[in-house]
């Protein structure tokens, strides 16, 4: 009997034994740490004052958007118990961690549901330690109430065993969107990402499937659009500001909340010594004026106060800063309207941050892995293939066999020409090579692909069981773009 039956049984008794199976009383017989909690979260409909004239009403933790921070210590057991005052089941996935399959947080690895009027007691020992991310995992698909398009979205930070500590305070911001609409068009920034070659067979494939399916009457598949924006659950200007002196040393840990955006993010005057990505430390740490980041991708870096003023750090879109994406940063002493000047164009390259001379480690086995779209081929949503098959809820059959312990290559070709932040559950991954360039040091769990590009990531299979792997995109992931690893 595995522990998934053991805790359908437990239910069972519970049942029968007059308990609701989600009463303190059931969660204690059925679960092995006893006492109180570290963490309590509750997911319940809140109301959140984005500003005084914008409230939305979304489903958040304890009430919040973001949720609390939940600081955790690498290596330290840890109780977190979930509470689900909704009416539909959820799954809360620890983003970024290497957890067993039963708290992970994903149905289609086998989590356990946080039942609908329930609760679910976890036990982990988190890590690797650094920046993480908590959020829900369900499928939304047109329902933009739920999964990342609510605001069920948290920072997770893990102290490591040595901080080098090498910064005077942290500052941690939370970016998310809100009041999410369906649009029959986008203009998702796609320029900025380095190196920008594309490939030439990948294009043509894309294209006249693009031409085929527009040929055929088939119009362009749904887009996701925001009316509101915030920083730690606040527009830009009506939240606190984040109020520095200067010659301050603040450690930014950023994380993307966003259900579908790509998000850029620039302090006017002031450069970003990039040290960690997506909670790991990058071999090369060096400093860029914005920051860009994919779904779900974290940026931890020092910014040096020395530009005393009043500033917006903000995002680089004009229409997405001014509807709220945006945090004012206050020197002490300074007045005045907070500023923005736009900053220079910028491009992105994981490159920057990597190994100066690309040496990673043979893999032992490589997957190959096409990734393509069928225009509004569901209901007028995009589809979304892994070497041709669109994922199945109801099978949740595994597409690839994993022995333990082997190096694997992930070679994953984007026929589409969207940006991709790529996901792989409960491993981190070393990008090895960007379109065709070889890249070593790089150790993440979300990877932006470029549209009309390969990329390769290495991991070592060393999780039993299933983890999945999806592009990150809430739209994507829920019209197909998940495959499942099995290892044994
Ligand atoms: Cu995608």
């Amino acid at each position: 009997m595995n522990r998934r039956d053991f805790l359908k049984l437990g239910s069972a008794a519970a049942l029968t034994a007059g308990l609701a199976p989600w009463s303190d009383a059931a969660a204690f017989a059925l679960s092995a740490p006893e006492g109180k909690a570290d963490y309590t979260l509750r997911i319940a409909r809140s109301l959140i004052e984005l500003s005084p004239e914008h409230v939305v009403s979304t489903v958040a933790y304890n009430g919040q958007c973001p949720g609390p921070l939940i600081r955790l210590q690498e290596g330290r057991r840890v109780v977190v118990d979930v509470f689900n005052d909704t009416d539909t089941p959820e799954q809360l996935h620890w983003h970024g961690q290497t957890l067993p399959v039963d708290v992970d947080g994903a149905a289609e690895e086998g989590t356990p549901y946080i039942p609908a009027r329930g609760m679910r007691r976890l036990a982990f020992t988190p890590g690797p330690p650094g920046l993480r991310f908590y959020h829900t995992h369900v499928v939304a698909r047109d329902d933009l109430t739920r999964g990342q398009y609510s605001g069920q979205v948290g920072a997770v930070y893990i102290e490591p065993r040595h901080e080098p500590g090498d910064y005077d305070r942290e500052v941690f911001l939370v970016l998310k969107e809100f009041d999410a609409y369906f649009s029959k068009g986008g203009d998702m920034a796609a320029d900025f990402l380095q190196p920008s070659a594309r490939d030439r067979s990948l294009e043509e494939r894309g294209e006249s499937a693009m031409k085929a399916s527009l040929a055929g009457g088939a119009p362009h598949g749904y887009e996701v659009g925001y009316q509101a924006f915030a920083i730690n659950g606040r527009m830009l200007g009506h939240g606190e500001p984040v109020r520095v002196k200067q010659g301050e040393r603040v450690m930014f840990h950023v994380v993307n909340g966003s259900a579908t955006e790509l998000r850029s993010l620039a302090l006017p005057g002031h450069v970003f010594k990039v040290v960690a990505l997506d909670g790991n430390p990058v071999p090369h740490p060096s400093e860029v004026p914005v920051l860009w980041l994919g779904t779900a991708e974290r940026i931890s870096a020092i910014v040096e106060m020395k530009h005393p003023g009043v500033w917006i750090m903000g995002d680089l879109a004009d229409d997405d800063r001014e509807h709220g994406m945006g945090i004012v940063i206050e020197y002490a002493g300074q007045h005045g309207k907070p500023r923005w000047e736009k900053p220079a164009p910028f491009a992105w390259d994981y490159r920057r941050f990597a190994m100066p001379a690309p040496h990673a480690a043979d893999p032992d086995e490589v997957i190959e892995m096409t990734f393509a779209k069928r225009n509004a081929a569901i209901g007028g949503f995009n589809r979304w293939t892994i070497n041709g098959t669109a994922f199945d809820m109801k099978a949740m059959k595994p597409m690839f066999q994993l022995r333990h312990g082997r190096r694997y290559r992930l070679r994953m070709h984007n026929a589409s020409d969207d940006i991709h932040p790529m996901h792989l559950h409960r491993h981190s991954f070393e990008i090895t090579s960007i379109a065709g360039q070889p890249t070593a040091g790089i150790i993440k769990d979300v990877a932006m692909l470029g549209g009309y590009q390969s990329t390769e990531v290495d991991f070592i299979a060393d999780q039993r069981g299933l983890s999945l792997f999806h592009c990150h995109m809430q739209l994507h992931m829920d019209y197909g773009f998940m495959c499942l690893f099995d290892c044994a």
